[in-house]
């Protein structure tokens, strides 16, 4: 086999407190919205994967939730779980920093990270706030050294720092650039389709409909929502997708819905605009709002909407 006809192939997981802006850095890298990006954090809670196809070859992403002291168990639990499990087995680690962070609140990433078994960069992201706030920048040199040094020796060793800004695509092709030359040689993982993701579409079309109810709804409530298709009929034009938003206490049902219904009906706008610019199609979609109490607490409930807890890892309050 000729040279240049030797491609690349690996895994690279995002990983991060919430709002650096790993959903962002994903969607920049492809060109697409394949992981919903909020103001809120704590936005993403599954591992969702994108996949690069080039000439050089093919890269997988792995976005992941923002990691957070997971004292409460239930959903939280879930999404520490996700992030654990992105670390087993990638080939490099994109480690996101968000300059208005600061060391303390870094520290339990490091502690997962110690757990990876490949190398690692860090991304400082949101670069373009250093006209406006440059003295947030000041931490980040001594982090830096601080995780080399706690790095060194380990398989999750300090590779590079790159400095991005993901939201305004600045440093994203040089850091794709960089990744490809770090990437070992082999046979792709997923088929060189045009699919972005692995994931169905009936994933990214609730998705679509929780980062409304994030986008729209007050401060805590979007983190007492989760979305379940209940049916998705692809052979009906416009095509028929109903979908039920549940909610954990009755109060929060009718602050979904809203006066007179205003608020779901806003919601569903804005899904169904973002669904229809995905699917190329004009979709019909029937929201309602049911209330599941302690869903984000007990098992059963969590993995009846896919939120799998493994087993001895249960983080359920009761
Ligand atoms: N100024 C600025 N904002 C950014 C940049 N990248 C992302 N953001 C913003 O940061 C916020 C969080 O972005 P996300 O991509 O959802 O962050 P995340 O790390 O995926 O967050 P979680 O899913 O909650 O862990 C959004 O409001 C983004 O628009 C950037 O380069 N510059
Ligand atoms: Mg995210």
């Amino acid at each position: 086999m000729s040279e240049s006809t030797v491609k690349k192939s690996g895994l690279v997981v995002l990983v991060g407190r919430p709002n650096v802006g790993k959903s962002t850095l994903l969607n920049a890298i492809l060109k697409e919205e394949i992981s919903i990006v909020t103001p809120k954090a704590q936005t993403t809670r599954d591992q969702v994967r994108g996949i690069l196809n080039e000439d050089r070859g093919q890269i997988v992403f792995i976005d992941t939730p923002g990691v957070h002291r997971a004292r409460d168990g239930g959903i939280n639990a879930y999404m520490i779980q996700e992030v654990r499990k992105a670390l087993d087995g990638p080939d490099l680690v994109l480690y996101l920093i968000d300059p208005a962070s600061k060391e303390a609140a870094e520290q339990a990433l490091l502690d997962h990270l110690k757990l990876a078994d490949a190398p690692l960069v860090i991304v400082i992201n949101k670069s373009d706030q250093r006209l406006k706030h440059p003295e947030q920048f000041a931490w980040i040199e001594k982090w830096i050294e601080t995780c080399r040094t706690a790095l060194e020796g380990t398989k999750c060793r300090l590779l590079g720092v790159s400095e991005i800004a993901a939201a305004k695509d600045v440093g994203v092709t040089e850091l794709v650039d960089a990744l490809f030359r770090n990437m070992p040689e082999g046979e792709p993982l997923f088929p060189e389709t045009d699919i972005l993701t692995d994931r169905p579409t009936r994933f990214v079309v609730s998705e679509m409909i929780r980062k409304q109810l994030f986008m729209k709804l007050g401060d805590e409530l979007p983190y007492s929502c989760a979305v379940e298709i209940m049916s998705f009929k692809e052979n009906e034009k416009p095509i028929n997708i109903h979908a039920m938003i549940y909610v954990e206490r009755d109060s929060q049902k009718g602050m979904v819905i809203g006066a007179g219904g205003k608020k779901i009906k806003d919601i569903g706008m804005g899904a169904r605009k973002e669904i229809e610019a995905l699917l190329g199609e004009r979709i019909f979609l029937d929201l309602r709002v049911k209330v599941m109490e302690g869903w984000t607490s007990e098992s059963e409930k969590m993995k009846h909407l896919g939120y799998v807890l493994e087993k001895g890892k249960s983080g359920a309050r009761r």
